[in-house]
C-alpha cells in the first residue's frame, strides 16, 4: 500500500479523498492554487503544496506542477479526483512515465471511452443495449441523410469527442438534418477541433439512469446499481438518488451484470460509471465515464462502502474488498447539489461566507470544504456542498433532506438550497415521476417563485 499520496484537486472531493487516505493510514498531499491558499483541503492534508496561479490551466491542469509535486513530497500516486485530469489519457501516461501511479483507469480505458464512437462500438460488442443509430462515424451530409431515414425521425446528432451535452443537434424532421448535421460539425471542429459525429435516434422522455461499476484490472467487476440522474438543468446535476425511483430488481440484476461482465471483459480498473436513457423500461447506452463521479455518494450510501478507499485498494494492486454477493441495497439516498449561484439564473456568486452551519443527525452527510469566514473564490466552479441524505425508504429519505436542508446555515453568499425547498413541495418530485426534461419545464414555470 502507498505511504503518500497526492490530491491533484480541490473543495469538497479533494477533502474527501484526504479522508479516506487518512482512515487507510495513508498520508495525504494537497496541491492548491494561490487563490486556494485558505482552503479548507489545503488545513485537512498532512502536507500542502502551492502549485501556481489562480486559473486552473496554470495549477490543477499543470502537468509539470503537479509531477513536481510529487516528486518533493514523495508522494507515490496520485488521486485525481473528478474535472481536472481525472480522465486526461496524456497525464496518465506522464503520471506512469514518471514511475508514479494514478488511481484510476488506465490511459488506454480513458481514451478508449473518451471518443463516443469507440466507446459506443465496444460497449455494442460486449453486449451492452445501445441506443439504434449510425453504425460510427458519418463522414458527409448524403450519409446523414440516408442514415437518420432509416433509423426514423426525430434524430440526434452527436460528436465524437463531445459527450456530457457539448456537441449535440437534435433534427426533428428531414428538413431539420441538413442544417443539424452542418452546425453539429462545425461547432465539434472549433471546440474539439475533432468534426467527426454519429447519429441516434432521439429518445423524447428519457430518464438519465446511471450503473456504478467498479473492476480490479484482473479482470473482475463488479456493479453498485443505478442512480436516476434526470433531474438536471443545462446538463448540469441538480439532484441524484439511488436506487432509481422506477427501476426494479430484476432491470437492476439485469443490466447490472451486463455492465459488471462488459468491464470485467476489458479489464477495466477503478470506478466508471456507465451511462444510459432509461424509456419504456429499457436500457439504452450513451457513454461511460471513467471517473469517480460527484454524485457517487449516494451509491455508497445505500451500499454501504467507501468507492475512494477501494479505488485507492485496486491502484495499490490489492483485490476490492467486496464481491458482487456482499453487495446488497439498504435503504434510499438522496444528494443534492449546493453551488453558490443566485437564482433564478443560476448565476455563480463567489463571495464569504459570513455564517455557516452544516446539518447532521440520523442519516445525513454534509461533503463540503466550507468553513465560517471562507472566501469562495470565482475562478472554480460554484458547487459548494453536497448534502446527502439516507433513509429506510424514500419518503424517509425526502423528509430527511427537508429536515436537514432547514437546519443548513450558508450566509454571505446566495445558494440553491432555495431550488431544493421549492422542489420539495412538487407532487412529481414526491412520486419520482420525472424524466430528463421535467427540471427545465419546471423552472420556465416557476422561476418566479425562486
Ligand atoms: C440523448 C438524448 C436523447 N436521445 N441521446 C445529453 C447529455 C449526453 N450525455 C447525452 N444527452 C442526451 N442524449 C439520444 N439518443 C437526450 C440527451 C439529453 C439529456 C440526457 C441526460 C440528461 C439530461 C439531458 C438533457 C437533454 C438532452
Amino acid at each position: 500500500m502507498f505511504d503518500k499520496i497526492l490530491i491533484a484537486n480541490r473543495g469538497e472531493i479533494a477533502l474527501r479523498v484526504v479522508r479516506a487516505a487518512r482512515e487507510m493510514g495513508i498520508l495525504s498531499v494537497a496541491v492548491h492554487s494561490t487563490a486556494d491558499a485558505d482552503a479548507m483541503h489545503v488545513r485537512m492534508a498532512d502536507e500542502a503544496i502551492c502549485i501556481g496561479p489562480p486559473p486552473s490551466a496554470s495549477s490543477y491542469l499543470s502537468f509539470p506542477a503537479i509531477i513536481s509535486a510529487c516528486e518533493i513530497t514523495g508522494a507515490q500516486a496520485i488521486h485525481p479526483g473528478y474535472g481536472f485530469l481525472s480522465e486526461n489519457a496524456s497525464f496518465v501516461q506522464i503520471v506512469e512515465d514518471h514511475g508514479l501511479t494514478f488511481i484510476g483507469p488506465t490511459a488506454e480505458h480513458i481514451r478508449m471511452m473518451g471518443d463516443k464512437i469507440t466507446a459506443k462500438d465496444t460497449m455494442k460488442a460486449l453486449g451492452v443495449p445501445c441506443v439504434p443509430g449510425s453504425d460510427g462515424g458519418v463522414p458527409t451530409l448524403a450519409d446523414a441523410r440516408r442514415i437518420a431515414a432509416e433509423i426514423g425521425y426525430p434524430v440526434i446528432i452527436k460528436a465524437t469527442a463531445g459527450g456530457g451535452g457539448r456537441g449535440m443537434k437534435v433534427a426533428r424532421t428531414a428538413a431539420e438534418i441538413d442544417t443539424a448535421f452542418q452546425t453539429a460539425r462545425t461547432e465539434a471542429k472549433a471546440a474539439f477541433g475533432n468534426d467527426e459525429v454519429y447519429i441516434e435516434k432521439y429518445l423524447t422522455t428519457p430518464r438519465h439512469i446511471e450503473i456504478q461499476v467498479f473492476g480490479d484490472g484482473k479482470g473482475n467487476a463488479v456493479h453498485l446499481g443505478e442512480r436516476d440522474c434526470s433531474l438536471q438543468r443545462r446538463h448540469q446535476k441538480v439532484l441524484e438518488e439511488a436506487p432509481g425511483p422506477v427501476i426494479t430488481p430484476e432491470l437492476r440484476a439485469r443490466i447490472g451484470k451486463v455492465c459488471a461482465d462488459a468491464v470485467a471483459r476489458i479489464g477495466y480498473i477503478g470506478a466508471g460509471t456507465i451511462e444510459f436513457l432509461f424509456e419504456n423500461d429499457e436500457f439504452y447506452f450513451i457513454e461511460m465515464n471513467t471517473r469517480l463521479q460527484v454524485e457517487h455518494p449516494v451509491t455508497e450510501a445505500i451500499f454501504g462502502v467507501d468507492l475512494v478507499r477501494e479505488q485507492i485498494r485496486v491502484a495499490a494492486g490489492l483485490p476490492m474488498s467486496f464481491t458482487q454477493d456482499d453487495l446488497t441495497i439498504n435503504g434510499h439516498a438522496i444528494e443534492v447539489r449546493i453551488n453558490a449561484e443566485k437564482l433564478p439564473e443560476f448565476a455563480p456568486r463567489p463571495g464569504k461566507i459570513t455564517q455557516y452551519h452544516a446539518p447532521g443527525g440520523l442519516g445525513v452527510r454534509m461533503d463540503s470544504a466550507l468553513y465560517d469566514g471562507y472566501r469562495i473564490p470565482p475562478y472554480y466552479d460554484s458547487l459548494i456542498a453536497k448534502l446527502i441524505v439516507h433513509g429506510r425508504d424514500r419518503p424517509e429519505a425526502l423528509a430527511r433532506l427537508s429536515r436537514a436542508l432547514g437546519e443548513l446555515i450558508v450566509d454571505g453568499v446566495e445558494t440553491t438550497v432555495p431550488l431544493f425547498h421549492a422542489l420539495l413541495q412538487e407532487e412529481a418530485i414526491q412520486t419520482g415521476d420525472y424524466n430528463i426534461h421535467w427540471l427545465e419545464h419546471w423552472l420556465a414555470a416557476n422561476a418566479h417563485k425562486l
